[in-house]
């Protein structure tokens, strides 16, 4: 996936999906959808009559623009179950924690890449003017390009930079970036490191990021729904383009059916998780990180009970008797894996997975698996192992039955409409021209890595490791930069990362906020919020819903500039900036990606308004598309509509893996004890809690925990809150909105104790995207604030996804007694002038 945004992914996976889903007799009739059809106007959307529309991963807003400030914003009118995250936006655009200008490193600044980078985090930035900012940004390129090569620069940047087509700001960079000279990219992403690798070699495609049975199916066919991991109330309100929410309405239709009784929905969490207590349905607990046993125990039921699916297993599958021996104990480790094995490991009473083995065989039953439990050690073991437990249920390709990894996600079970969306600013270089530095010599070492493993190569520089069927050698890179991604917030374990970093000559950030990569940087470049441009994006990730124009609300606040801005400057230095931008301007190429989205769609039938009229009005919609089951189409002829894996066929066994010869991903899926894991697991008797670092309710990772005025309603004592369960909190003479420190032997934070029945004894939870703020920038130093990332372990997956493992991680809480250090997170740099003496920071100087 190297160098392919996840919306090029998920465009051609749409576009495949919208083929088979769509007839093209309903194509034919399709129109716009008028707004009187659809759009139920709220009552406020009469008054908000001349606002200007724009969108964000966390919804479509309307907002009222006075005078250049923006005082008000609202839900679009279409969006019937808007987010509370989007009461954060209006707080983005006016933080005290925005980069107002350019800003370069103290010491950076007296001796550049011979600064003493053992000082990286103390926070004191020497304002510059674009000029000499983008001057050092190009001689530094010019000085790694001359001295190293391509191998020393590192521009990995798949993030959640905001939505908007024309200024994803990854793209810019990697264009601008790329007409200077090459570089080391990242293959994978943090969200489904191991479930993108190992489900291809299953199930023929990524699986995470497909289109899913549509909601209505679910809705009439289902009996039993199994949420494995999975929080979709939770995890739906952002989406990867803007989001509809339309979800929402069937989940709302869900949770009838659960009152009703009419379906059974069972949520497989260690934690009572915002969906669960949403649908008031059934909590099946389980140990964390011990589902693969659990999933055996079930399969191992549906076996000895005669109760599996064996026509499916021998029309759709490969290698189950490949596999049996393991179930039954006849292989190495001679145990089979019955519920009485499993109930020592996952804590389940046998007798309870023998009900719930019965009750999935039974019933038609889809189960929808979350991303989490891939997101720990060997992650890719219950994903397959999942697959492998549809498989024998037998109800793959029914409407209602089977399994999805993905409708907790950017509201997959929507149906698609079939539309085309708007391209996006092209990231490649595609002019003809040759980079100013041509140089192809990476000597020998990889030109892309697997993103988690950034930390790696920089401690381990030139170590061969396994990759997805093939070896990568760790490039000891000595420049990066970073835009659209908040690297010292997603990756783990801070500690090792500083140390890392001391192998860093140079370190870039583009971003509108001062977040602790820009700390830890040594030239901070100003982006300006996605609200003081002008852009286009697609309205609906998978359902195509619409097409939604991006108003700019405000000119740029300080010194900020637009990504296209700022990269369009840099490509002066060359003489480029013409080429860079095809010549047109911000306007232009929102017009021109609308224009060209417009043609395909008139071919497709689906008109659309001239853009002057778009843009007035602000939004095309279309209509919803039809329903769709997902792998119908296989089920219905495995031979013509074979899947992608080596075989065609679902591979419970796989040749492919068990050629690779790796430690920890065999030729089938197999139980691991971890690295750590709480309840008797290694090292629990040092550190017995379970640290799991899920998703926020409240943010999008990292995105508005700048907002005070959302801080304010889930912070306990400026801190993030860390979720305990009473008994936790009780043993260790913890109150409720007491100052708490987290600890394990990688590092210690702060954080405010949120008591709370859903959580089970020996788990915690501190979301991830809080704010890393450190006392000062030594190893080991407290994070004053609780960012969930001082803790984790940064360990692979496995040698073949080598995916990012931040759910294996052991803590112990204390009662912090001490006098409690200000948070350090929010407000900005500690400007200082060239000679170090500090300029005090006006709040909020517009
Ligand atoms: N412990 C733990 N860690 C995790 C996870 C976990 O579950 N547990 N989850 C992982 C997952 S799944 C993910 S996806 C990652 C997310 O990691 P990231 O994608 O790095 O997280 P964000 O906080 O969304 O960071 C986006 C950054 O881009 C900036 N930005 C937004 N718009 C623009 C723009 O237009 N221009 C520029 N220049 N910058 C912009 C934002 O201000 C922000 O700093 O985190 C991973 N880390
Ligand atoms: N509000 C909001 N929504 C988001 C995001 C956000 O930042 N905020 N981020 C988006 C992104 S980038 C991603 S990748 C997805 C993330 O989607 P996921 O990775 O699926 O979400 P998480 O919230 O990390 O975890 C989901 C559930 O898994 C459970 N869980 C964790 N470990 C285990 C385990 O060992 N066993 C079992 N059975 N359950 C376990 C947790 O308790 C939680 O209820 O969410 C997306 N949606
Ligand atoms: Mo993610």
């Amino acid at each position: 996936m190297a160098n392919v945004t996840r919306r090029q992914f998920l465009s051609s996976l749409a576009a495949l999906g919208a083929s088979v889903a769509v007839p093209s007799a309903w194509l034919m009739a399709s129109r716009i959808v008028q707004a009187s059809d659809e759009i139920n106007l709220n009552p406020d959307a009469k008054d908000m009559a001349g606002w200007k529309i724009s969108g964000a991963h966390w919804g479509a807003f309307r907002a009222r623009v006075e005078a250049d400030r923006v005082l008000e914003i609202k839900p679009f009118e279409f969006d019937k179950h808007p987010t509370d995250i989007l009461q954060g936006t209006l707080d983005v655009i006016y933080s005290p924690s925005r980069v107002r200008y350019p800003m370069v490193r103290l010491d950076w600044y007296r001796k550049k890449q011979n600064s003493n980078r053992a000082e990286r985090g103390d926070n004191r930035f020497v304002r510059v003017s674009w000029d000499e900012a983008l001057d050092i940004l190009y001689s530094e390129l010019e000085r790694i390009q001359k001295t190293y090569g391509p191998w020393a620069l590192h521009t990995g940047n798949v993030g959640w930079r905001s939505v908007g087509q024309v200024h994803s700001c990854g793209n810019h960079m990697l264009r601008a970036v790329g007409m200077h000279g090459r570089s080391v990219g990242t293959a994978g992403d943090y969200s489904t490191g191991a479930g993108q690798v190992i489900l291809p070699y299953v199930l023929g495609s990524t699986e995470v990021y497909s289109q899913g049975t549509s909601w209505e199916y679910i809705l009439d066919e289902s009996k039993v729904i199994v949420m494995w991991a999975n929080d979709p109330v939770k995890n739906l309100q952002v989406g990867w383009n803007t989001e509809t929410h339309e979800a929402f309405a069937y989940l709302d239709e869900l949770k009838k059916k659960v009152a009703d009784k009419s379906i059974r929905v069972i949520c497989i969490d260690p934690v009572k998780s915002k969906t669960q207590n949403f649908l008031e349905c059934e909590h099946f607990y389980v140990n964390p990180q011990t589902d693969v046993a659990l999933m055996l125990a079930l399969a191992h039921t549906l076996w000895k009970e005669n109760l599996y699916d064996k026509e499916f297993i021998q029309t759709y599958t490969l290698g189950f008797e490949d596999f049996l021996p393991y179930l039954k104990g006849e292989t190495e480790d001679k145990v089979e894996k019955t519920p009485e094995w499993a109930e020592k490991i996952c804590g389940v009473p046998a007798a309870k997975i023998r009900e719930l083995a019965r009750l999935m065989a039974k019933n038609r039953t889809q189960i929808m698996v979350g991303w989490a439990i891939q997101r720990q050690e060997h992650g890719e073991q219950p994903y397959w192992m999942a697959a492998i437990l549809a498989s024998m249920l037998g109800q793959i390709g029914l409407p209602g039955g089977g399994i999805s990894y993905s409708h907790h996600y950017s509201s997959v079970g929507v149906s698609s409409s079939g539309a085309s969306m708007p391209g996006a600013f092209p990231l490649n270089l595609d002019t003809g021209r040759k980079p100013r530095y041509d140089n192809t010599d990476y000597k020998g070492y990889s030109s892309t890595m697997p993103v988690a493993r950034v930390i790696d190569a920089l401690l381990e520089p030139g170590k061969e490791i396994h990759f997805n069927g093939h070896q990568v050698k760790l490039p000891p890179y000595k420049m990066a930069i970073f835009s659209g991604c908040n690297q010292w917030h997603r990756h783990q374990q801070r500690n090792r990362m500083k140390e890392a970093y001391l192998q860093l000559e140079t370190v870039v950030a583009v971003d509108y906020n001062w977040t602790a990569t820009c700390r830890f940087a040594d030239l901070v470049l100003p982006a300006c919020t996605p609200y003081e441009r002008n852009d286009i994006d697609a309205y609906g990730s998978y359902s195509n819903r619409g097409v939604i124009a991006m108003q700019k609300l405000v000119d740029p606040l300080y010194h900020s500039r637009s990504d296209f801005d700022i990269w369009y400057n840099f490509c002066k230095r060359m003489g480029r900036e013409e080429e860079y931008s095809r010549s047109m301007n911000e306007m232009q190429w929102v017009e021109y990606l609308y224009e060209e989205c417009r043609a395909d769609n008139v071919r497709k039938e689906f008109p659309m308004p001239p853009f002057a009229e778009f843009w007035k009005k602000g939004y095309v919609l279309f209509p919803k598309g039809k329903p769709w089951v997902r792998h119908a189409d296989f089920r219905e002829d495995p031979e013509v509509n074979a899947l992608g894996t080596p075989s065609g066929f679902i591979e419970i066994y796989s040749r492919k893996l068990a050629s690779f010869n790796l430690s920890d991903c065999k030729g089938h899926p197999i139980w691991m004890e971890k690295t750590e894991r709480s309840l008797g697991g290694k090292g629990s008797d040092k550190y017995p809690l379970w640290l799991q670092s899920t998703h926020p309710d409240t943010r999008l990772h990292s995105q508005t925990c700048e907002s005070e005025s959302r801080r304010a309603t889930y912070t306990i004592k400026d801190r993030e809150p860390v979720y305990i369960s009473p008994a936790d909190a009780k043993k260790r003479g913890i109150k409720h909105g007491d100052l708490v420190r987290v600890f394990n032997d990688r590092g210690q934070l702060l954080a405010g104790a949120h008591i709370s029945d859903n959580f089970p004894p020996n788990v915690v939870r501190i979301h991830e995207g809080a704010w890393y703020g450190p006392t000062g920038p030594e190893v080991g130093a407290l994070d004053t604030y609780g960012d969930p990332n001082t803790l984790t372990i940064d360990i692979r997956t496995s040698e073949l996804a080598q995916g990012p493992s931040a759910n294996t991680c052991l803590v112990e809480i204390e009662k912090f007694t001490g006098r409690a250090p200000a948070v350090t997170s929010f407000g900005g740099p500690q400007e200082v002038t060239v000679d170090g003496k500090p300029i005090p920071r006006q709040r909020n100087p517009v």
